[in-house]
């Protein structure tokens, strides 16, 4: 199968790895970035899993038109890239291929939503873990499960499409099931990220320590409440308890460093406009209130913005 990663992110690039070390697929990358593409090309990747280092070559590539025989894209990019990532593709769709999104929560759906009818897309929610420490050097932070889903009905092929990413993944070390709830399954993340990723962000600290922190963890758990107030109000299927859930994942992933901490311990953007942010968005929509996500929604812009005022 010939497999294009969009993104060379710490996804993206767990991904890539894997894949490229448990199977014997063609994998190749697609980046925006041509400086970035010329290094990762020149350096290659090192991969670090259970102790052990790989070294690895991995090509990447830059322009759409070069994937034109892509099978399945996996789209890697953070939230508030996928947008400009699509239009990007737009023109240059592999005409055989599915495209898998992976992001943080719920911003993603529209622009996917709005792609042309002939371009296949699905859904991917994952618990792996992934820690980049500088472009190609990525570390598989936990071991984790990923579901693959359709949000709307597909066809036949669509689905044996699906099917094969999903034997591929699994070839590869990454175990991933099909599932037909795919929606539920990303709201579920999402109210997992919602009560971890910008209190880690504030605190300045690892996922576990959020358990040790009365004020964090009060917070966490003010947070994943709403959370859940609004997802169910939209319809959707939650798990039987949230916050019970959330604070599980924060025992099982202690050690990780969530992907917001580490976006603003990188001073990059981050994704807060897509999973605390959305709930405050659609808790408006609704009427419902949610003072505690519009706050650390409001804290976490406040540091970005001490980013860019660094940068200018
Ligand atoms: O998905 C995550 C993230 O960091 O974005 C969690 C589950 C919180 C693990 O760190």
């Amino acid at each position: 199968m010939h497999i294009v990663i969009v993104g060379p992110g710490a996804l993206g690039s767990l991904f890539a790895a894997r894949l490229r070390l448990g199977g014997a697929h063609d994998v190749c990358l697609l980046d925006h970035d041509p400086e970035r593409a010329a290094l990762l090309n020149e350096q290659g990747f090192l991969f670090e899993e259970d102790g052990t280092s790989h070294r690895l070559a991995l090509p990447v590539v830059t322009e759409p038109a070069e994937i034109a025989d892509a099978e399945l894209l996996l789209l890697c990019v953070k939230s508030a890239a996928v947008t400009a990532a699509l239009a990007r593709m737009r023109g240059h769709w592999p005409p055989r291929a599915l495209l898998l999104a992976f992001q943080n929560g719920i911003a993603h759906l529209d622009p996917l939503a709005a792609l042309p009818a002939a371009c296949t897309w699905g859904l991917g929610v994952t618990t792996e873990g992934a820690n980049l420490r500088a472009p190609g050097q990525v570390r598989h932070g936990g071991h984790g499960l990923t579901r693959l889903g359709f949000v709307t009905p597909r066809s036949d092929q669509a689905r044996q499409q699906l099917a094969a990413a999903s034997a591929a993944f699994n070839a590869a070390g990454l175990p991933a099931e099909v599932v037909p709830d795919i929606r539920d399954r990303l709201w579920q993340k999402l109210l997992v990220n919602v009560g971890i990723n910008a209190l880690t962000a504030l605190h300045d600290c690892p996922n576990g320590m959020l358990l040790e922190l009365p004020d964090a963890r009060e917070r966490l758990i003010a947070a994943v409440q709403e959370a859940a107030a609004v997802a169910a109000a939209e319809g959707v299927a939650l798990a039987a308890d949230p916050v019970a859930m959330t604070l599980q994942v924060c025992r099982d992933t202690a050690a990780n460093l969530s992907s917001m901490l580490q976006d603003v311990r990188r001073r990059r953007p981050t994704e807060i406009a897509a999973i605390n942010g959305a709930i405050v968005a659609i808790g408006e929509r609704l009427g419902l209130a949610t003072p505690v996500n519009r706050e650390l929604t409001a804290a976490i812009k406040a540091l970005e913005q001490g980013f860019t005022r660094d940068f200018s």
